[in-house]
């Protein structure tokens, strides 16, 4: 028989494994962007799953993946990667940035670059 103290210590030494495992398994998604454009501009999520969102900025100018309420709502693997309050990522020109997510909750949330919202660089994002 396991002795209740036993069976904690097993618990609190099999959690760590198990969140590594989630990022270890995260699924890759790419958003490519360009000036002033997402490519895709539609993301599509599954609650609950982990997922390694790389943006990589292919234009001239710096972009951001701004994407207050999901972004929120995510678990984030590394929060240094938020910017300007948690609301988004700051992509600079030629570079790109990894993030680990777990998605949030079902629902339609929205993509901008805060830069170049004006020239329709907007996008969407859905967790199903
Ligand atoms: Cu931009």
């Amino acid at each position: 028989m396991i002795k209740p103290l036993t069976l904690a210590l097993l618990t609190v030494m099999t959690l760590p494994a198990r969140a590594a495992d989630q990022w270890a398994q995260a699924q890759a998604v790419t958003v490519v962007m360009v000036d002033n454009r997402f490519q895709p501009d539609h993301l599509t999520f599954q609650q609950g799953k982990a997922y390694e969102l790389r943006l990589e900025n292919h234009g001239k100018d710096m972009h951001e993946f701004t994407a207050p309420a999901f972004l929120k709502a995510s678990t984030i693997r590394d929060k240094g990667l938020l910017a300007n309050g948690g609301t988004d990522i700051v992509i600079q020109p030629g570079t790109s940035v990894n993030i680990f997510l777990i998605a949030p909750a079902k629902g339609a949330y929205d993509l901008v670059c805060a830069d170049h919202d004006w020239d329709g660089m907007v996008g969407s994002i859905t967790v199903d």
